[in-house]
């Protein structure tokens, strides 16, 4: 399938969707929402894949929303059209997905990195939400997402100033969970996303499934649902086989990948 906005490849294992609008560095349009969302579903039903990696370019993972489509955009035409809801799908796709980021993650750059489930950043990354700067705000997830991510003080600073924030600093506050230099981001996204597709598929799944349940509810219901999936797991033959090859002291030969 050829796109318009992003290039989709596969290495491995892994599922690689690259922001491909250099000359808008990126910014979000609804043809990316569209083709993104598509590309993400065939990775999903993909038995050949196991994770997925979202990168943009070396300047810019993707500069936010596109301020040329929105700017005579009106009220009506926003809300009828649920304006960027689409992207929630995104958040529906059950296997991983690693944003790998260098440059510029900014407003709905910024969203989309956190609507995937962990953030790799090389050392130029800078992150903000700028939309203030617009007269607006966040619309994509800023001012919830980053909030869970880097607590209130920060993410006030960060939606109500426009600052951007550094790798460094995005490292030290937990949004992204590492920082690498510009020229390894890609081989190593690759290869963390390749080491979680080496392993048993429904028990991947299964833990993403419970990480995310901890922003949705409390802690004893958190805890009771991970118990649960937990005793669920014995009914896979991967724990089995995990569990055997560890005291066979050999690598596992997972059957659901
Ligand atoms: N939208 C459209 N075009 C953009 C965007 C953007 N967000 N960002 C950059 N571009 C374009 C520029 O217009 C320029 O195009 P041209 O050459 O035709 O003039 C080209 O990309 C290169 O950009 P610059 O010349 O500005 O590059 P610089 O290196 O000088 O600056 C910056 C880089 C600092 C990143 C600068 O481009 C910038 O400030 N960009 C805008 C950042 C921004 O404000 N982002 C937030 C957008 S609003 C948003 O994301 C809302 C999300 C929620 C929507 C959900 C609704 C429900």
């Amino acid at each position: 399938m050829a796109y318009e906005t992003i290039i989709v490849e596969t290495r491995a294992r892994v599922g690689l969707i690259t922001l491909n609008r250099p000359q808008a560095l990126n910014a979000l349009n609804t043809t990316v929402m569209k083709e993104m969302v598509e590309a993400l579903q065939d990775f999903e039903a993909d038995g050949a894949v196991g994770a997925i990696v979202v990168t943009g370019s070396e300047k810019a993972f993707a500069a936010g929303a596109d301020i040329k489509q929105m700017q005579q955009m009106s009220y009506i035409d926003a809300y009828m059209e649920d304006f960027f809801a689409g992207w929630e799908a995104m958040t529906r796709i059950r296997k991983p997905i690693i944003a790998a980021v260098a440059g510029y993650a900014l407003g709905g750059g910024c969203e989309l990195a956190m609507m995937c489930d962990f953030i790799i950043a090389a050392e130029n990354a800078k992150f903000g939400q700028p939309e203030i700067t617009l007269g607006v705000m966040p619309g994509m997830g800023g001012s919830q997402r980053l909030t869970r991510f880097v607590g209130k003080s920060k993410a006030m600073d960060m939606c109500l100033t426009g600052r951007m924030m550094d790798a460094e600093e995005a490292e030290r506050c937990g949004l992204v969970s590492r920082v690498v230099p510009v020229g390894d981001l890609h081989e190593e996204a690759l290869k963390a996303a390749g080491k979680i597709a080496s392993f048993s598929l429904p028990a991947v799944m299964m833990a993403k499934e419970a990480v995310n349940r901890s922003y949705e509810t409390t802690l004893a219901e958190g805890l009771r649902y991970e118990r649960r999936v937990f005793h669920s797991m014995f009914a896979l033959d991967d724990q089995s086989e995990g569990m055997t090859a560890f005291i066979e002291k050999r690598t596992p030969n997972f059957r659901h990948r």
